[in-house]
């Protein structure tokens, strides 16, 4: 099985966790698409959709599945979402589709996060895909000093020649050469540098659950 068939594998297995009846919180990226796409199999049996980004919005919509405010909801009892890298407790670095700052939003209004993953994501240890954070432009050269501090290296994000802007109207730092012993510690620390909007390791709202795509099945790790 090729990854795009291990994403569909793991997109369809989330819908186990969906409740019926329900609000499900919806992440971003290509292994979420097709968990979207899965979801609409259901969509007369759910309330609809919190979700964290314009793409996930527009796709649910295409596929005529309601999309709440997360203003106008309560508690949401499951979170389903991707990861860039997940390590064995549950802790992720995710922003590389840029949606990091709503993600966790949402993450963080859900009971319970699902992680969505091919085996490719599974790491030990945390930090060889560059940690995603979204910063307030005029303090990027200074967190970039920071971060060079403590031995990493950050580029801010381009699309088309110019500064990515998010859904937010904020720009992105790609932070390479890290190796996140403590997520905890480093969301934590990271989290209270001025400039920063949301920093791509979720370690406070790490997943309960993930599903692993892998050629001989979805792996439940837990
Ligand atoms: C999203 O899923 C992002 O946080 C993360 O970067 C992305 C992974 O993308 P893909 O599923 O396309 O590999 O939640």
């Amino acid at each position: 099985m090729n990854q795009d068939e291990l994403k569909a594998l793991v997109g369809q297995a989330a819908l186990q966790y969906v409740v019926p009846g329900e609000i499900v919180g919806v992440g971003t990226g290509s292994t979420v698409n097709k968990f979207i796409d899965a979801l609409a199999s259901m969509k007369d049996r759910i309330a609809g959709a919190v979700s964290s980004s314009v793409a996930s919005t527009a796709r649910l919509q295409a596929l005529h599945i309601r999309v709440f405010d997360a203003n106008d909801v309560d508690q949401i009892s499951v979170y389903i979402d991707g990861a860039d890298e997940i390590d064995p407790a549950g802790h992720m670095i995710k922003g590389g589709g840029a949606a990091l700052t709503r993600e966790k939003i949402v993450a963080a209004q859900s009971t319970r996060f699902i992680c969505i993953a091919d085996e490719s994501k599974l790491v030990t240890t945390l930090g060889a895909f560059p940690v995603p954070v979204e910063v307030i432009p005029m303090a990027a050269r200074r967190i970039e000093r920071q971060f060079a501090a403590m031995g990493g290296t950050a580029k801010v994000r381009m699309k088309d020649g110019v500064p990515l802007v998010t859904d937010n109207g904020q720009c992105i730092l790609d932070v390479s050469g890290l190796a996140i012993k403590d997520p905890l510690a480093f969301e934590s620390e990271v989290n209270q540098w001025p400039g920063v909007v949301t920093v791509g390791v979720f370690a406070h709202q790490k997943a309960a659950v993930c599903l692993l795509g892998t050629p001989s099945g979805v792996k439940t790790l837990t």
